[in-house]
């Protein structure tokens, strides 16, 4: 096992995996759902945020989503969402960004190498039929339940909810990341994430169980900072734009 290097190098012979959290996005205005203590109108966000709160009342689900494609949509990206964007434009393909926010400020911000492995705000998908999820920024009138125009069924947000599996498609990709034998050495950053949701919380382990170099970069501790061989306390926004040396 190599010296552990006390600055992130970002070199030829290096690929770089990124998870990100809501953390990131705080800076932008997005409020984080602990920051928000995990509720949502005194409603557990797991709880509106699953199949079994949208069967019981799919209007309220859609006042939260909405709720939340209003505040998405005129917020911008940080400069922890840019520094990013440099490290990708510097590394190419050993570069991937995996996120679980679901507000597309990554790809606003000009990421490329990007999986919403919990969805993205701004696409919608039939919960009736197999249509094709399509990118949608309407925000609906509180209530209301927008309907199928193919089948007539309830339309919802293209999110993965609590309970529900990632997309295998997603995890795949990441997995091939992590187990790359291109010569490269992996590092792994987390940035902005309490550690608290699966399975994106055991991903520093599936990097650990390949001899991988693990940071995080948090504003307080998190549920698995123990699992990380550097833990750098900060703001994303002030601690990502200096923290790599790209070599
Ligand atoms: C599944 C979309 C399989 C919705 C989301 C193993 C153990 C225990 C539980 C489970 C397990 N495996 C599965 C589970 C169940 C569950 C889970 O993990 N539950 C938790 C609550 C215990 N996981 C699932 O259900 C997953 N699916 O496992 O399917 C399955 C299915 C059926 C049957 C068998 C198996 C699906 C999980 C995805 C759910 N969808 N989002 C929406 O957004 O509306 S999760 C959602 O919550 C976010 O995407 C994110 O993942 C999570 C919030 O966490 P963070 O992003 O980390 O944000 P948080 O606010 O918590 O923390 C912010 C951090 O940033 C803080 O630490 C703060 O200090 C820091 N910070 C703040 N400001 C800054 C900052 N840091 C730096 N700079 C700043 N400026
Ligand atoms: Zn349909």
């Amino acid at each position: 096992m190599e010296p552990l290097a006390e600055q992130l190098v970002l070199d030829s012979r290096t690929r770089l995996l990124v998870l990100t959290g809501a953390g990131v996005s705080a800076e932008s205005g997005v409020p984080t759902f602990r920051g928000m203590n995990g509720l949502w109108e005194n409603h557990p966000v797991e709880a509106v945020a699953s199949p079994e709160g949208f069967q019981a009342d799919p209007a309220l689900v859609w006042r939260f989503y909405s709720q939340r494609r209003a505040g998405a949509a005129d917020v911008k990206p940080n400069p922890g969402h840019d520094a990013l964007v440099r490290w990708e434009a510097h590394l190419g393909d050993r570069f991937l960004l995996t996120t679980q926010n679901v507000d597309g400020l990554h790809a606003r911000a000009g990421s490329q190498r990007v999986v919403d492995m919990h969805g993205n705000l701004f696409r919608t998908k039939c919960a009736d039929c197999q249509r094709e999820p399509f990118a949608d920024t309407s925000v609906h009138p509180s209530g209301t339940v927008p309907k199928c125009d193919s089948c007539g069924g309830r339309l919802r947000p293209d999110i993965v909810w609590f309970g529900e599996m990632l997309a295998p498609s997603d995890l795949e990709r990441i997995g091939e990341f992590i187990s790359r034998k291109d010569g490269t050495r992996l590092v792994f950053l987390a940035a902005g994430t309490s550690g608290a949701v699966w399975p994106a919380a055991g991903i520093v382990d599936e990097v650990r169980a390949v001899r991988g170099e693990t940071w995080l970069v948090n504003y307080e501790s998190a549920a698995n900072t123990e699992r990380f061989h550097h833990f750098v306390q900060g703001l994303s926004g002030q601690v990502l734009p200096t923290l790599a040396k790209l070599a």
